[in-house]
């Protein structure tokens, strides 16, 4: 337990330290929509993850279940089954990985826990199992609410807003208020407004050319744009793995704007392209 309890310290100061924290995506599902069957094997998958430390990343992001557009539910028991021996095999070769999980289910997040993860990813920010929150509250680890229209399956059908920034803006401030009145705290939390999660095009574009009202409700902001499509519907990028200069652009605006996280499967590309802005941002000019 001593290993898991300097993690969580280590991630809640990735929190509260100054720089962007890059997050390395590792997908342990056959069916991600750009990684999907690649690190089901464990062995893969923590080479996979040692291989993005490398790269620079501060910490890793594990997913047992696609919330792909379009994709079915999993059980817990398989997301255990999945998440679980990477996340030892992970921290069996580098005991210092901070591990976040990404999921939504509370026995997922407690046998991930268990297993040595210091961070939980919740892409239903605590809505889709009510005991989530006290899992959170007890472990005093950090956590990222995100916001999502309607539900992977159909969410991309016909997402609608009338304000989408206000509307984002006003569902993380309540998720967030929830969270501390259950017991959070307020400093282990983490904000995202969820590109692709029932957003079209036009969504994503004003949720990101407007994040500093999101930045402004004062917690540290998480995008995650990687590889997603509406790259694809600005570029023409059809191979999803081949959109890292697209995602290169969404990081360095989103880190101008006031984001802090950027969960990216490219860690070399844009942990040097958040270098060289925040050289060009910070250096005062002669
Ligand atoms: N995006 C995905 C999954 N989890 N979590 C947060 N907080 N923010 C995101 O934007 C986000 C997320 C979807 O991307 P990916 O993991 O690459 O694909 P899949 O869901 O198909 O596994």
């Amino acid at each position: 337990m001593g290993r898991t309890a300097r993690n969580t310290d280590r991630a809640g100061t990735l929190t509260t330290s100054p720089g962007p924290v890059v997050v390395g995506i590792l997908n342990v599902t056959p069916d991600s929509f750009s990684d999907g069957g690649d690190f089901l094997d464990p062995e893969a998958a923590a080479e996979h993850a040692a291989a993005m430390l490398g790269e620079g990343a501060d910490m890793l992001d594990i997913g047992g279940e696609s919330t792909r557009p379009g994709s079915d539910p999993v059980s817990q028991e398989e997301e255990i089954r999945r998440v679980v021996p990477v996340i030892e095999r992970i921290l069996a070769v580098r005991p210092e990985a901070v591990i976040s999980v990404d999921t939504y289910r509370s026995g997922t997040a407690t046998a991930a826990l268990e297993a040595g993860a210091s961070l939980l990813n919740d892409v239903t920010a605590l809505r889709g199992d009510s005991r989530m929150v006290s899992v959170i509250e007890e472990a005093e680890c950090p956590v990222i609410l995100m916001h999502m229209q309607g539900e992977p399956k159909t969410m991309q059908k016909d997402p609608y807003y009338q304000d989408v920034v206000g509307e984002v803006r006003d569902f993380l401030a309540e998720r967030a208020e929830y969270a501390v009145a259950a017991g959070v705290r307020p400093q282990n939390m983490i904000l995202d407004p969820g590109i692709g999660f029932g957003k079209n095009l036009e969504h994503n574009l004003a949720l990101l050319r407007n994040l500093d009202a999101i930045v402004d409700l004062g917690f540290p902001v998480l995008i995650g744009a990687s590889r997603k499509r509406f790259i694809e519907r600005i570029t023409g990028v059809q191979v999803a793995r081949d959109r890292v200069s697209g995602t290169v652009a969404t990081t360095v605006l989103a880190f101008e704007r006031g984001a802090k996280f950027f969960r990216v499967h490219d860690v070399a590309a844009n942990r040097e392209a958040l270098a060289v802005t925040g050289a060009m941002l910070h250096t005062p000019r002669r």
